[in-house]
């Protein structure tokens, strides 16, 4: 069958690439992107763009029947830091676009099988989960409204397979490291920001403390999960709440003394702000292996592969 895609907050850090990932692999013209912001500049010329605010309903719906959309990529959200300034508005948003984007499958079911991608985050575990190699089933108290959205999210998602048969699919992205878009209002945007700044100025001051260790992934490794776990036969899927994702882990001193190799003056200070709580009540590592098991995920990037490509792609 012909796909025909809708992204949703297709303007933010993963929303660009993964669109342009889509575009090369369904046609530019079959992948619909779509955000509340003006058009990225990076998407520009390479396929369909309109405005849309994620939690419009009627407006998703029309494009939705319009287009024959079969897959829909709901990447709309408020991340950590930015939820814990309006708390509120993370909720409607986050929660609000997930509820009406699995009520809108529901509703088209007899008429034609939407497929959905809905991320979540390390953002579900909280301060009582194990730290190290955190299991993809394991004690769950979020304590950023961002990750409550995502436990939420997570449970809806599974409640809607159940009930009525809607193929909605997840992961829980570690921190992401892109150089194409960056990031905003997430606690892991220093893994992004220290790259640039070190570029920039030569110099980075850190909000989080030296050895803050948090599982991180560069974005092709999650652009290609995204879309191998899209792919993947849904036989295969017996998990679904979100899947737990890994790569690597490293704490600012690591990236710092990784990107010194090749920038050998410099530095770095550490100045932790109201982040250091939420970063403090995620994980430091991912097991990943249900992930592994279901869908053949296995990442491609370590901490030294991705400054060289980081670097290299910024400086260009
Ligand atoms: C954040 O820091 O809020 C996000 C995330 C880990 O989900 N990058």
């Amino acid at each position: 069958m012909k796909e025909k895609i809708l992204i949703i907050g297709a303007c933010g850090q993963i929303g660009v690439e993964l669109t342009l990932a889509l575009r090369k692999i369904y046609g530019g013209e079959n992948v619909i992107a779509s955000d509340i912001r003006d058009e990225h500049p990076l998407l520009a010329g390479t396929g369909p763009y309109t405005t849309l605010n994620a939690n419009d309903a009627d407006n998703t719906r029309a494009i939705v029947k319009k287009e024959g959309i079969t897959q829909i990529y709901l990447l709309a959200a408020l991340l950590s830091a930015t939820g814990e300034k309006d708390p509120k508005l993370c909720w409607d948003l986050n929660m609000g676009s997930l509820r009406q984007v699995l009520d809108l499958a529901v509703e088209m079911k007899d008429e034609r099988k939407i497929k959905i991608f809905w991320p979540s985050s390390i953002a579900v575990f909280g301060a009582t989960t194990p730290r190290q190699n955190t299991p993809q089933l394991t004690v769950m108290e979020p304590t950023t409204m961002y990750g409550v959205t995502k436990y939420a999210g997570e449970l809806l998602c599974q409640y809607y397979n159940r009930r009525y048969g809607t193929d909605v699919r997840s992961v829980r992205y570690p921190g992401l490291i892109s150089w194409k878009s960056v990031p905003g209002g997430g606690t892991t945007d220093y893994a992004v920001d220290i790259y640039i700044q070190a570029l920039k100025a030569g110099k980075y001051e850190c909000f989080l403390s030296e050895n803050t260790y948090l599982p991180m992934m560069y974005m092709d490794d999650a652009i290609r999960a995204t879309i191998e776990l899209m792919q993947a036969p849904v036989e295969n899927l017996k998990t679904h709440m979100a899947f737990n994702l890994s790569a690597m882990s490293f704490s600012p001193k690591e990236v710092y003394e990784s990107i010194k190799k090749i920038i050998s003056n410099f530095e770095i200070t550490y100045a932790p702000d109201h982040r250091q709580a939420i970063a403090d009540s995620w994980p430091a590592s991912i097991d990943d292996s249900t992930a592994r098991a279901e869908w053949n995920w296995k990442p491609k990037f370590d901490l030294e592969k991705m400054t060289t490509a980081m670097l290299e792609n910024l400086k260009k």
